[in-house]
């Protein structure tokens, strides 16, 4: 990594880890959503169809746990925007997190590729608008008016990931890969690491335990995202400083 240059651009992936010691579950942990949660049932395009006041249920759980005041981004939402203001070159972050942590933490230039839960979409109009409250079959679309026509922007499984053009792009040109947090389970972003490998880049992990793609990566650290990222960032940074 000590060929980095302050002008390389970086790019980032994130997963649920980087939000766990904000209070927010993880999916594949012990304790983790789909240890509560049937995948099939809440966050696939059949579930909603089958049964939508419960997928409506499952997400306005997840949206009233976001808006906890207990919940607040941390010193590793906080570094990826530190490193976003001072490092020199572009940095893009990808996050396959739906929550709002990284806006609140600071970072701006940040793709949420599974969506967002603090945004509902309209079925009729395909718009998407931001959304705080709790969705249920008879809630209205702003758009049409129509009840029963809103969703939760969010990316099911057997959806198209958002913005992919742009991340593919961008994973072409970075010089750094760094992925925090992820299990590197989900695709396609668990593949995200083979592409910026295939165009050069270094690829670094940063995760409590050795994900499943851990020998793809040049570097692979094991620890929790709070101690880890802040001292990642501030490794970088000397870099560029040099
Ligand atoms: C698609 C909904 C294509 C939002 C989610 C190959 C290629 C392409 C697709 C596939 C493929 N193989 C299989 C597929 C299909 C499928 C898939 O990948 N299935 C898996 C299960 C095998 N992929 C898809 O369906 C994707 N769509 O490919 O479309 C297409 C093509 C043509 C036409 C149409 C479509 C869509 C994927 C998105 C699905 N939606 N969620 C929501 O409810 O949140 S994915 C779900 O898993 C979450 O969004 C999450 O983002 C994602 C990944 O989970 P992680 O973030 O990694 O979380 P996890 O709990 O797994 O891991 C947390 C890690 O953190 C752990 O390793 C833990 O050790 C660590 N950790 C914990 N605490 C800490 C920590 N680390 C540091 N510090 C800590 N404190």
């Amino acid at each position: 990594m000590d060929r980095l240059k302050a002008t390389d651009r970086i790019v980032i992936l994130t997963g649920a880890g980087i939000s766990k010691e904000s209070g927010l579950d993880t999916f594949r942990d012990t304790d983790g959503i789909w240890a509560q949660y049937d995948l099939e049932d809440v966050a696939t395009p059949q579930g909603f169809a089958r049964n939508p006041a419960l997928v409506l249920d499952f997400y306005n759980a997840r949206r009233s746990g976001l808006l906890d005041p207990a919940v607040q981004p941390n010193a590793a939402h906080a570094a990826l925007a530190r490193l976003e203001r001072e490092w020199p070159g572009e940095v893009l972050l990808v996050t396959q997190n739906i929550d709002d942590l990284h806006e609140r933490g600071g970072s701006t230039n940040l793709i949420h590729m599974h969506g967002e839960l603090m945004k509902a979409r309209c079925l009729d109009t395909g718009r998407a608008i931001d959304w705080r409250e709790d969705i249920t079959t008879d809630t209205p679309s702003p758009m049409t008016g129509r009840p029963g026509r809103l969703r939760p922007h969010v990316v099911w499984f057997g959806e198209m990931p958002l913005e992919m053009d742009r991340i593919y792009t961008a994973l072409a040109e970075c010089s750094l890969f760094l992925s925090i947090g992820t299990s590197g389970t989900v695709y396609p972003a668990a593949g995200f690491v083979q592409e910026a490998s295939l165009h050069g880049a270094y690829a670094v992990e940063l995760n409590m335990e050795p994900s499943a793609g851990h020998t793809l990566f040049d570097e692979a650290i094991c620890g929790q995202a709070t101690k880890l990222v802040p001292a990642f960032v501030d490794r970088l940074l000397a870099l560029a400083a040099m």
